[in-house]
């Protein structure tokens, strides 16, 4: 058998820019704060409980929701916004963890994007079958900060493709630990994600989250 070009070439498969510029695929880099996450969800979910929140048009979101920090993403039918009060409760969403403004700011930077200062952090959390179709994240004011997008639980099919709905995706398997970061010229682009299979996540059982952090005004 000839010998691996690299020690371990399998962990990080991707070269810088694999998804074009302004972007990055950092395998495993939320790996360490896994324990800390998985506490602060618990309580987070517990102030501010996961829900299926309706799309402008009436349909209610297969991946339920809840958000911390000064600004959440709320949608229903008046539209999508970002608000500081969860409209579940009357009450501010969650104060955001210093670890996750820590992880979220040293993705970016990793990124190329060393001034990132998100408000908010939209967290998704999918069963089986539950997806997001393909769309751009354009509720923010600030367009200039990225998007830094950290994943946890069951594996998923992230898609991502272009500045217009039509353009071909490449589709990104994300497992436990990855962070996806896209911004500058690649802030518009597309992205998704496919049904989640069923499995079962030795720390995050049926489920896979996501956490995404913005910089929404
Ligand atoms: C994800 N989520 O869950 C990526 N964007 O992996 C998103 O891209 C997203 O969940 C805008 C609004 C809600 C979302
Ligand atoms: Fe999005």
């Amino acid at each position: 058998m000839a010998a691996p070009l690299f020690e371990d070439d399998s962990k990080h498969a991707y070269p810088r820019d694999y998804l074009g510029p302004g972007t990055a695929i950092l395998e495993g880099f939320a790996l360490q704060y896994e324990a800390f996450i998985q506490n602060a969800l618990l309580e987070i979910a517990g102030q501010s409980p996961f829900r299926h929140m309706t799309t402008p048009g009436g349909f209610r979101m297969s991946v339920a929701m809840t958000n911390c920090g000064a600004l959440g993403w709320v949608t229903d039918r008046k539209g999508y916004r970002y608000d500081s009060l969860d409209p579940d409760t009357g009450s501010p969403w969650p104060a955001m963890p210093a670890l996750f403004l820590k992880l979220a700011q040293r993705s970016a930077s990793e990124a190329g994007f060393p001034e990132f200062v998100p408000e908010g952090c939209l967290i998704n959390r999918y069963e089986p079958g539950a997806k997001l179709s393909l769309h751009q994240d354009k509720d923010e004011l600030d367009f200039t900060a990225p998007i830094v997008s950290v994943s946890f639980g069951l594996p998923a099919m992230f898609l991502f493709g272009g500045d217009q709905r039509s353009d071909k995706t490449v589709r990104i398997p994300v497992v436990h630990g990855d962070v996806l970061v896209w911004g500058g010229p690649a802030r518009m682009r597309y992205h998704g994600v496919m049904p989640l299979k069923n499995g079962v996540h030795p720390l995050f059982g049926g489920h896979r989250y996501n956490l995404t952090f913005r910089k929404a005004r």
